[in-house]
């Protein structure tokens, strides 16, 4: 499967690694959006939200869990941060292999902005 995330996860394609578990990587994103930008994923594959399983919850569970350790790694987690998934076209997904930004570090725009 040509999948750039997969990649990412064996470590054939270099990555500016915060975390890694038995279900999950994250890592800086390669073209930042805010300050702290972290994409955290599965480490196994699936396109986005609309292809989780019902055995798939726990593993979404765990990265929520890995987004709260990597706010507070990072220094974010009192100031503040978003966790964003976007699925499909119009949410503007561009990599089909689950992921969730996590943005922080400044005032960030958009929602309740
Ligand atoms: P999106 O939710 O699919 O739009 O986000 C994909 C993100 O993956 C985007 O912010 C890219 O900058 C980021 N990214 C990356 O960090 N490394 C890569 O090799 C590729 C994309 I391709």
């Amino acid at each position: 499967m040509d999948c750039i995330f997969c990649k990412i996860v064996e470590g054939t394609i270099p990555s500016k690694k915060v975390l890694e578990n038995e279900h999950v990587v994250a890592f800086h994103d390669i073209q930042p959006a805010a300050p702290v930008h972290i994409l955290i994923i599965p480490k196994k594959h699936f396109a986005g939200m609309n292809d989780a399983q019902d055995s798939d919850w726990p593993l979404i569970g765990e990265i929520h869990r890995a987004a709260q350790q990597i706010a507070k790694e990072q220094g974010v987690a009192e100031t503040g941060y978003r966790l964003v998934n976007n699925c499909g076209k119009d949410a503007g997904q561009v990599v089909f292999h689950l992921h969730y930004h996590l943005l922080a570090g400044e005032k960030l725009g958009g929602l309740n902005a």
